[in-house]
């Protein structure tokens, strides 16, 4: 009697069991098509480049052959437009091709390096205005693999290298230029005037199906990058939209494709005075060129870097900063050394960077002196650079590049602060602040923790 109650006990937790995990399963697998069908919101999409903040971006074609100098001359102007400037033809150009044999690219160092200068994302010239596809394209036997002796698909070797690295790839690809194409925009000198060619036949047979091989053949993009949207209308532009949402709905594009993006561009090293809403981004150089060119020395140091890096972060805008490897696949060594720098930089503080958003102030970036007008009539901006402020909620970090002696002033302060620390100081020892309304006076060590950027947090009392 006892054991026949106890079985059917055993019989009926069993039942019950079997229903929750069948209903767990269930559960389970239209979680899972929800996610596969419903379509991502634009927070959703855009979260990992609110996170991200700083991104590398690579412009490496057969233009570093060159590197700045057709036959002997200097050639003025960014490297990778030296096609353009010298007005080289198509068919001397392509020679470039049959020499470029880049034998110490490895594409682990390159990972390795974003990593380590603290970047999240990597955005690599696929092709350029050149129209040279660094991939293995099967639309145009203009491509690294079928016309050059390294044979390689430098692409393919990054983006195996960053899913390892948990670094995010994406693509620049000039959609409009290709000055390799009969009815690409921008060669003017071998093909004549962009409004006489058949603009269409291109972007359908080179540019869209480029595109498509990009986003098929590499796995996940974070991002493709367009540029120059000449003789783009809106239609053009819209067909690549469409393209890049059926194919990776996920991918983001950048602002220059001639049609609104999923964030803005700014331009080129080009960065706001004050915060700007919305999602935006400042692709800029380390040194003055994209592309390589051997007589740029101009390298932008550390302390800038840095600088600039806080001061997009506290505008609420990303920072994708450029480097131009050699034709023998070389990333040149002031550039790893001062984004090394950055990186263990970023190592302390990244807190105050990835995921932060935007100053409260605002008077720290400077002020017009509407005495003096600039070359447009505009009064000069004059920037203020001693120190920049981001914020995560509760939280100020004030950035100081010039270390105050004694204590740090901040007013116009919303709230009462609980507690301050520097980042630099592993303990998180607290400092004494002192608060009279708005105004809050951090007393501060003799010698700045960090020689380039100490980072001071407020921690706010909700
Ligand atoms: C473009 C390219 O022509 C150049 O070679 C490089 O790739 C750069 C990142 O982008 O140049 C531009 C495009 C837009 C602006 C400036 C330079 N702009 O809007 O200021």
């Amino acid at each position: 009697m006892q054991s026949k109650i106890l079985r059917s006990r055993i019989y009926l937790i069993t039942l019950l069991f079997a229903l929750a995990i069948l209903g767990q399963l269930a559960g389970c697998s239209t979680a899972q098509k929800a996610t596969q069908t419903a379509p991502l919101s634009q927070d959703a999409k855009m979260n990992w480049f609110r996170e991200a903040k700083f991104g590398l971006f690579i412009h490496w074609g057969i233009y570093s052959i060159p590197a700045g100098e057709w036959k002997g001359q200097p050639v003025a102007g960014i490297g990778e437009w030296i096609m353009n400037r010298a007005k080289i033809s198509v068919a001397e150009y392509e020679q470039l091709a049959s020499q470029f044999n880049p034998v110490k690219f490895n594409a682990e160092e390159w990972v390795k390096l974003a990593e380590d200068a603290g970047m999240k994302y990597i955005v690599i010239t696929s092709k350029h205005h050149d129209g040279f596809a660094m991939y293995h394209s099967k639309v145009s036997k203009y491509n690294i693999v079928d016309a050059t002796p390294f044979k390689r698909d430098p692409l393919k070797e990054l983006a195996k290298a960053c899913a390892k690295h948990g670094i995010r790839f994406g693509f620049y690809y000039s959609q409009a230029q290709d000055w390799h194409e009969p009815n690409g925009a921008g060669n003017t000198w071998d093909f004549g005037p962009d409004d006489k060619k058949d603009f269409d036949q291109y972007l359908r047979d080179k540019a869209e199906p480029q595109v498509k091989e990009l986003l098929t053949g590499y796995g996940p993009i974070c991002l493709i990058w367009f540029d120059t949207p000449r003789i783009m209308t809106k239609e053009r532009a819209q067909r690549f939209v469409d393209i890049v949402h059926t194919l990776q709905p996920a991918c983001l594009i950048d602002g220059r494709l001639g049609i609104e993006g999923d964030y803005r561009s700014m331009g080129d090293n080009r960065i706001p005075n004050t915060v700007v809403e919305g999602d935006w981004e400042v692709p800029a150089t380390i040194n003055r060129t994209w592309g390589y060119k051997k007589d740029d020395h101009d390298w932008k140091t550390p302390e800038d870097l840095t600088f600039k890096l806080v001061d997009i972060v506290s505008k609420g805008g990303n920072y994708l900063l450029n480097v131009g490897p050699t034709a023998e696949g070389i990333i040149p060594q002031p550039s790893h050394d001062n984004l090394r720098a950055v990186g263990c930089w970023l190592k302390v503080n990244g807190e105050s960077i990835y995921g932060a958003g935007t100053t409260p102030f605002g008077d720290e970036f400077g002020v017009y002196d509407t005495e003096k007008k600039d070359r447009r009539g505009n009064p000069v901006f004059n920037a203020k650079t001693d120190w920049r402020c981001t914020t995560k909620p509760g939280k100020l970090f004030i950035h100081l590049f010039k270390w105050p002696t004694g204590s740090f002033e901040l007013s116009k302060v919303k709230g009462r602060v609980n507690k301050t620390y520097l980042l630099a100081d592993p303990k998180r020892k607290g400092l004494n602040v002192q608060q009279e309304a708005d105004r809050v006076t951090v007393s501060l060590p003799k010698t700045a923790p960090d020689k380039i950027d100490s980072v001071l947090v407020l921690e706010m009392a909700n």
